[in-house]
């Protein structure tokens, strides 16, 4: 008899499967291969995947099917390298968590992976963490707002220590599948804890039954929710901006510059050098915000300090 699944932990060839009806935790195998069309990546099977698995006769489970994914995200194995690692799958949304002191997350770190959540159609939320710590400074949470407001994106101010808007963020996330990133330090681990108590202790569980002395920090987790929906936890990637991109085609993952480009006298405008261009004019106005340009010019240039 063949049962359904999410995967919630991969860790080289055992995956912890959480079934989809009893919410049991199953480990699984993989035996044979599944083929994936169109995709050459270095790991078969990622957190995220729904999978169908049966039981064995021995006792033990294995994952017979995967079920398509509606999105994913990869790492590339190496710039040389066709091959790619997939992160994670089926992501309804990406939290991106960031602080604006004790780290200071830069404007241009927050815009490469927002570039990327455009890229793969990943809706992004901003979680400003750490406002406690911006009492005394509130022009450094008004220029994020200002910022990525006018992009069009919603950021939510919390405090995972002191509890600010947890309930709020708690309720954004019930039922979905997020990816939980931003850059070490920001408080990740600390707001998984705050929205689900005990989240990283039923994860923790799992590791010890079977991969003991496993480094577990290295490997994606899924958190599941208790209102539904599952938090995705991709310890050790400090990002995830490693798409490929053409310039005329980055411009399409700044929303507020893409509305504007209409205007532009060329069609092709990268918005850089060309005349009558109608960002540049925006920027020049102040209606598309100078970090945002800013980054949009580096990512532009292929700085590849990120990939
Ligand atoms: N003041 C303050 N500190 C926080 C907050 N959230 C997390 N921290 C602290 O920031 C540090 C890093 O948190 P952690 O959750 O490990 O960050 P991660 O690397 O993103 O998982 C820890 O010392 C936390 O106690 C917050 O909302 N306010
Ligand atoms: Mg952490
Ligand atoms: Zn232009």
């Amino acid at each position: 008899m063949s049962h359904q699944g999410i995967v919630f932990r991969a860790t080289g060839s055992w995956y912890s499967v959480s079934d989809s009806l009893s919410a049991e935790v199953v480990e699984c195998r993989l035996r044979g291969r599944i083929r994936l069309e169109g995709v050459r990546s270095t790991n078969p099977v990622v957190v995220g995947d729904v999978v169908d698995y049966q039981r064995t006769a021995d006792g033990e489970a294995t994952i017979t099917g995967i079920h398509p994914r509606r999105n994913y995200i990869i790492r590339r194995a190496s710039n040389l390298s066709r091959e790619s690692h997939i992160l994670a799958a089926n992501i309804d949304r990406a939290v991106i968590v960031v602080s604006l002191v004790d780290p200071a997350t830069s404007y241009e770190f927050i815009d490469r992976m927002l570039v990327t959540c455009e890229a793969y159609n990943i809706p992004a939320l901003l979680a400003l963490n750490k406002v406690d710590l911006l009492e005394g400074r509130p022009e450094l949470r008004e220029e994020l707002l200002g910022v990525y407001a006018a992009a069009g994106y919603r950021v939510v101010g919390v405090s995972a220590t002191r509890g600010d808007n947890i309930n709020a963020l708690r309720e954004l996330l019930a039922g979905r599948t997020s990816l939980i990133s931003g850059n070490s330090g920001v408080g990740k681990s600390s707001l998984i804890r705050a929205i689900e108590p005990g989240a990283e202790l039923r994860t923790g569980e799992v590791s010890h039954a079977h991969h003991k002395g496993r480094h577990t920090t290295t490997f994606s987790q899924v958190h599941p929710l208790s209102g539904g929906g599952y938090l995705i936890d991709t310890p050790g990637i400090k990002g995830f901006g490693l798409i490929d991109f053409t310039p005329e085609e980055l411009c399409r993952y700044f929303p507020e510059m893409m509305r504007l480009s209409p205007g532009c006298r060329y069609y092709n405008c990268t918005h850089v050098h060309e005349p009558d261009c109608a960002v540049v004019r925006a920027v020049a106005q102040g209606e598309v915000p100078e970090r945002r340009y800013q980054s949009y010019l580096k990512m532009l240039q292929g700085d590849e300090k990120y990939r």
